[in-house]
């Protein structure tokens, strides 16, 4: 890891890891940081591949805990081994994020995520859904973080509050 980026990842202190296997990723796993940006969690974003950089990423799921991360969400498409692989390194909880990204519609990613033997959990969430991976995240920190406990119920709250909009606007309409 670069010097600079190494300094600055200390001062800043990330809580949560994002991690895809491509910058191709990038379309879907942004959502993941703009989610934990809106509940000002910190966290790093870092292209770390389990099959074109298998020493690094190895190195990033075993220095993971010590380096004061809680939780790590791994995206990956097509034969996605990374969010399984870094789990097998770490005793951190593991978010896989499967990718569209091929001709199989991210059923290949998803599958390939979701089938991890016993013993080593990934806890999977929909095809290309990184902002629920981000909110499994907050909750996770929540159960030790009031502050993040209370941004998550005034979330809460904002979903009901849309949900009701959107059927009165409806009510009006039809
Ligand atoms: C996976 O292969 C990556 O996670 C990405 O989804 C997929 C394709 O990568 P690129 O060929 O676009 O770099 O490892």
């Amino acid at each position: 890891m670069a010097k600079k980026r190494k300094k600055l990842l200390k001062r800043i202190k990330p809580l949560v890891g994002i991690v895809m296997g491509s910058d191709s990723d990038l379309r879907v796993m942004h959502f993941a940081s703009d989610l934990l940006k809106e509940f000002e969690v910190r966290h790093e974003v870092r292209i770390i591949s389990a099959h074109r950089t298998p020493e690094a990423m190895l190195q990033y799921a075993t220095e993971a805990a010590s380096r004061g991360l809680k939780v790590i969400i791994a995206g990956a498409g097509g034969a996605a081994h990374l969010p399984g692989m870094i789990a097998s390194a770490t005793t951190l909880p593991v978010i896989g994020v499967p990718v569209n990204i091929t001709k199989m519609d991210g059923i290949d990613a998803f599958l390939s995520i979701v089938q991890m033997p016993k013993g080593v959990p990934v806890a999977t969430v929909a095809i290309d859904n990184a902002a629920n991976a981000a909110l499994l995240a907050v909750r996770i920190l929540a159960t030790s973080d009031d502050k993040v406990m209370k941004r998550l119920e005034a979330y809460k709250k904002s979903q009901v509050k849309k949900v009701k909009a959107a059927d009165r606007l409806l009510a009006r309409r039809s």
